[in-house]
């Protein structure tokens, strides 16, 4: 997982509203509706409960320590959705307790290795890699007026790529799977088609070739440059929960809003609806 950096996410809260605009042109959902399609839950009735659901955001010093501002932008992001977010005052275990003791209905937090948001009440667990390729496919099927039938590319078989290969299954796509390390796409068609036994999974081991024949594409590698500008067609749409982004400054010239990308909105959201739900 590609460690973020202050830089990489200080303008979030100060862009909220102009992004959920965007979201909005691009796929006729707004961030919350995007959550809650990638969710299966009706926005109007989790817009009642929004207000009433408290989330604590707690910093943890593990590993690498604090990415500053990092807690504060999630609470952010939960507090333009409607969310009762707090940024915890304390940090690490007096943080963790603290909630608890205030009653909270959910914590959110993360070290090196996961991002986790807890229901407290249900002790449900949500993870950000698993929320992340799920809101992504969810927001493609939106942009692509419904993947259903449609031949779309899946780059990068780690955990964001196998949650989204997952739902644009279950949203009726037809899957291709590429990743640098071909065992990883073979052992994912495996597991995939462990529950799934009838789809046709494609395994694509050239890249370059494969991407001008997919007019839909999930790029989901910790990679740059994995989607060449000069490889970019006319016509095609693109998720990209990748981080850091694996498209050119070009390629998003020439993509302009056939192209969704963000470090953390799409993800905390999608987390979020699914502590809720
Ligand atoms: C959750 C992000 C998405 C991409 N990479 C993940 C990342 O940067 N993880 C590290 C998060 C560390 C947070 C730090 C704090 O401020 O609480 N422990």
């Amino acid at each position: 997982m590609t460690r973020l950096k202050t830089n990489d996410i200080c303008d979030i809260p100060s862009r909220l509203e102009q992004y959920n605009q965007d979201l909005l042109v691009k796929t006729g959902q707004t961030l919350l509706g995007i959550a809650c399609h990638a969710r299966g839950v009706d926005e109007i009735k989790i817009q009642h409960q929004v207000k009433s659901f408290n989330i604590h955001v707690v910093p943890i010093t593990a590993g690498q320590g604090i990415i500053t501002d990092f807690s504060a932008i999630v609470t952010a992001i939960l507090t333009f959705l409607g969310f009762d977010a707090h940024l915890a005052d304390q940090v690490d275990i007096t943080g963790i307790a603290r909630s608890f003791e205030n009653h909270a209905n959910a914590i959110m937090m993360a070290d090196d290795h996961k991002f986790v948001g807890i229901n407290l009440n249900k002790g449900a667990v949500v993870d950000n890699s698993e929320a992340t390729g799920r809101v992504f496919a969810a927001a493609l099927d939106l942009m692509a007026k419904g993947i259903r039938g449609r031949d779309v590319l899946v780059l990068g078989c780690g955990p964001v790529g196998e949650a989204a290969a997952q739902t644009l299954l279950s949203l009726g796509g037809k899957l291709a799977l590429f990743d640098t390390n071909l065992s990883a796409a073979l052992s994912l068609k495996e597991r995939l088609l462990r529950f799934r036994a009838d789809q046709k999974i494609r395994i694509e081991p050239d890249v370059i070739k494969a991407i001008p024949r997919y007019g839909y594409l999930l790029e989901a590698t910790p990679a740059k440059g994995t989607i060449p500008a000069k490889l970019i067609g006319e016509h095609q749409l693109v998720a990209a929960p990748g981080v850091p982004l694996g498209i050119s400054p070009r390629g998003c010239q020439v993509l302009k809003h056939r192209l969704i990308h963000d470090k953390l909105e799409l993800g905390v959201a999608a987390m979020a609806i699914s502590l809720l739900a």
